[in-house]
């Protein structure tokens, strides 16, 4: 299912085909093709973590592909930040070669549409501001695992998704000092830095996205993240951080980074992360997957948990707002019927960051349903179903993500 070697054979992608995509792991923009890359799988042996991710700790992780590894919801701890041993991976593509952060001062990034376009090295980008901004990544297909429906691409469960903190230098003091962005520019477009394989239309393959220009007001160019240099799985030597925004808009390797009058048309873009209508697939017309909405899960007594102890047991989990933050998060003990409101704990690191919750229950022995139910700042309450589509993105179902529990 899905297993895909990190690098290729050439005569492999001279192909072109559809199955060359499925190869890569690029199945989730190419549906229908990949169905059968995603058949499901008989109970086997955990897979190993791949080398370049082989630093990250195997008991919190599920590894569903080499590109494709989650967070197990057992393993989200209490304090607010996701170490990077746990946090998840999601790679369209193979992850380039370490050889690029072997110097990251030098790392070159194109910055156009601007005033005065030019290239800049990670060295200049350090003299030119420091910000640093928690927030939630979360790849949009967070959840899919929960649509009974069960679409094409990666069944993720909660952990396509991490708290992280990114350091580097805001976007917008970049584009001041190259002179301010071109009249006109609606998006702000950024280009991976992957090398794209021979024998496939560039704009097939590439991971090039763009977001409304205004994201540029809390985008970084970062170069650290939880403090230490960005490694290369998540996308160092810089990365472009839109905060609020879903995982796949914060390029790694970024290499370009353009004020544009229009979106790319790269496919990741034009038909990739699209609201299409169940059994349909993406096209430009439809809405695209962008900014994240209010969502929450319990995350302590984990799903399915044996072993829970009548008495007093403390229900924690995170909520986020997206583009806002948290006002307030409720959990039901009886499935949904009746609620109270839970203590938002720890820091408050910003409206971008999640924050944990927690509800003391004393709880007699039985079966329950736990759930937790978030509100924004703005009022937004997270929806008890999901919104069918046939990607399975934008889960926020507050039912979907309940945990059962055996108390004795
Ligand atoms: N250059 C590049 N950037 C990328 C991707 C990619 O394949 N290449 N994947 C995107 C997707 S779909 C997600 S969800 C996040 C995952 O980030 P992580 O692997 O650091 O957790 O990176 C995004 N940025
Ligand atoms: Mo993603």
């Amino acid at each position: 299912m899905n297993e895909t070697p990190t690098s290729l054979p050439r005569r492999h992608l001279l192909a072109g085909s559809a199955s060359a995509l499925a190869a890569v792991g690029l199945a989730s923009f190419t549906r229908g093709a990949s169905a059968a890359a995603h058949a499901p799988m008989a109970a086997a042996a955990p897979k190993p973590l791949p080398a370049y991710v082989a630093w990250k700790d195997p008991a919190s992780l599920i590894v569903h592909s080499a590109t494709t590894i989650e967070t197990k919801r057992a393993a989200f701890g209490s304090g607010v930040i996701t170490p990077a041993e746990q946090l998840y991976i999601r790679n369209n593509l193979p992850a380039p070669d370490a050889s690029i952060i072997a110097d990251r001062d030098a790392w070159e990034v194109s910055i156009e549409g601007v005033k005065a376009p030019r290239k800049l090295t990670l060295r200049e980008l350090k003299t030119m501001g420091v910000e640093t901004t928690a927030m939630v990544l979360q790849c949009s297909g967070n959840g899919r695992g929960y649509f009974p429906s069960k679409p094409s691409g990666t069944p993720w469960q909660v952990g396509a998704a991490g708290c992280v903190m990114w350091t580097g230098v805001p976007v917008r003091v970049v584009a001041e000092a190259l002179g301010g962005v071109t009249p006109g520019a609606a998006f702000l477009t950024g280009t991976g830095g992957e090398k794209l394989p021979d024998g496939l239309d560039p704009l097939s393959i590439i991971v090039e996205r763009s977001v409304p220009a205004a994201a540029m007001a809390d985008a970084l160019l970062a170069w650290e993240m939880n403090g230490v240099p960005i490694s290369l799985a998540h996308g160092g030597p810089l990365r472009l951080i839109v905060p609020g925004y879903t995982g796949v808009n914060n390029i790694k390797y970024v290499k370009r980074l353009a004020f544009t009058a229009k979106e790319t048309e790269a496919r990741i873009m034009s038909h990739g992360y699209r609201i299409s209508p169940p059994g349909g697939k993406g096209d430009p017309s439809q809405p695209s997957v962008q900014e994240m909405t209010v969502k929450s899960w319990i995350n302590s007594p984990a799903p399915e948990a044996i072993g829970v102890k009548a008495g007093l047991v403390q229900v924690q989990g995170v909520a986020f707002g997206g583009l806002n933050g948290v006002k307030r998060v409720e959990v039901s003990l009886d499935g949904g019927k009746t609620w109270s409101d839970a203590r938002l704990t720890g820091p408050d690191l910003g409206r971008f960051a999640w924050r944990q919750f927690v509800l003391a229950a004393n709880l007699p022995a039985g079966s329950y349903t736990l759930a937790s139910r978030a509100t924004d700042t703005a009022g937004n309450v997270q929806p008890e179903q999901r919104l069918e589509n046939a990607g399975g993105y934008n889960n926020t179902s507050w039912s979907d993500h309940a945990v059962k529990v055996m108390v004795a």
